[in-house]
């Protein structure tokens, strides 16, 4: 029979997206079991036009489950995902917890999809959407051309911060709507109040250069997230990555721009010809006819996009360009689906090595 699905957060931000991707993909599951805090058992939510019940996260909850996609809190995660592992489920696992472990494979089926067979812990880990709002581009550039180095900055959308981070944004959009505020020193800080929700400052009006927690020597979480990451689904374990996160008032779609060394000189004709035709990335690039991703059109779609490609003025080894993802699509359950299907896919027999 075809595989039993767990969805574990299947309420937040990221299992709202999951659901109705699930509904949109080709259905290679047989049940799909829903499960989520104690706080929301018991709702109904919709998956493949059907209404499910929402069970609570207990032990039982995993019986005669193959394959669990866990969208929580580090924390939880960190427990819950080897429980659902030593009963017998593949873990597919988006948060922080295990992305850095060795003994877990950190995947992107576009870039390292053999990766996804060797999980000795039985569970494989979904990348941080900043990192996965540009790694399909980078794969397919490095693939190519042999990448040396990377200077990124982000703009990350609200939602990454989950539905806290969408709340407080659509909260201060309207404290400040049809005023003037924005124009005097502290003016926006003192309408939104001391309540920012999940970020250091008002976000509305602003641009706040900040994502996560602090960690060592001013750096932020998402900033070392974006190293390691790239780093390890590249398979490039010393790639110079100096980054630079910062969140932005957008919902949905984190935007990066990003200046690549690679390890010869490199063409604008070249580049474009790789992005144009890698799976998974769309190129839209003309700025004569103002032709740009922005994320007001990519929200909601699959694609990682790509424009303003051009060649560093002063290195013809390297490539500037603006790209565009989805974090919650790409950069988290879509990603995590992709996950799960190839997973999937063993079960049918369509890979010999399962393990
Ligand atoms: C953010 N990347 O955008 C984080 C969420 N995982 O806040």
């Amino acid at each position: 029979g075809k595989p039993t699905l767990a969805v574990v957060g299947a309420t937040g931000a990221v299992g709202a997206v999951m659901l109705q991707i699930l509904s949109q993909r080709a259905d290679v599951w047989g049940e799909i079991r829903l499960i989520a805090s104690r706080r929301s058992a018991g709702r109904k939510l919709a998956v493949r036009g059907e209404e499910v019940e929402v069970v609570a996260l207990t032990e039982d909850a995993f019986d005669g489950v193959d394959i669990a996609m866990f969208d929580v809190p580090d924390e939880v995660s960190a427990e819950w995902a080897p429980i659902a592992a030593a009963r017998g489920a593949v873990v597919v696992d988006n948060s922080g917890a295990f992305r850095m472990d060795p003994d877990v494979p950190l995947v992107v089926p576009e870039v390292n999809p053999h990766a996804v067979r060797s999980r000795p812990r039985g569970i494989v880990a979904n990348p941080n959407c900043t990192t996965l709002s540009m790694i399909v581009a980078l794969g397919a550039l490095h693939a190519e051309f042999g990448l040396r180095e990377l200077v990124v900055s982000s703009y990350q959308a609200v939602s990454g911060a989950g539905r806290a981070g969408v709340e407080t944004l659509r909260a201060q959009l309207s404290l400040v709507a049809g005023t003037e505020l924005g124009t005097k020193p502290g003016d926006v800080r003192r309408a939104v109040g001391d309540d920012t929700g999940p970020f250091p400052e008002p976000v509305v009006l602003n641009v706040v250069p900040w994502a996560g927690s602090l960690r060592e020597d001013g750096w932020s979480s998402e900033e070392m997230k974006v190293r390691d990451e790239s780093r390890k689904i590249l398979g490039l374990p010393k790639l110079p990555v100096a980054v630079t996160c910062v969140r932005v008032p957008v919902i949905t779609t984190h935007s990066l721009t990003v200046h690549a060394r690679f390890q010869g000189e490199v063409t604008v004709d070249g580049a474009r010809e790789i992005l144009a035709t890698a799976p998974g990335v769309v190129l839209c690039d003309d700025p004569a006819a103002g032709e740009f991703p922005t994320p007001a059109d990519v929200v909601g779609t699959d694609p990682t996009w790509v424009g303003r490609v051009r060649r560093a003025l002063d290195d013809p080894t390297a490539l500037e360009l603006f790209v565009c993802g989805d974090n919650l699509r790409k950069g988290a359950a879509l990603n995590t689906a992709q996950i799960a299907e190839l997973v999937a896919a063993e079960f049918r027999g369509e890979v010999s090595t399962r393990g």
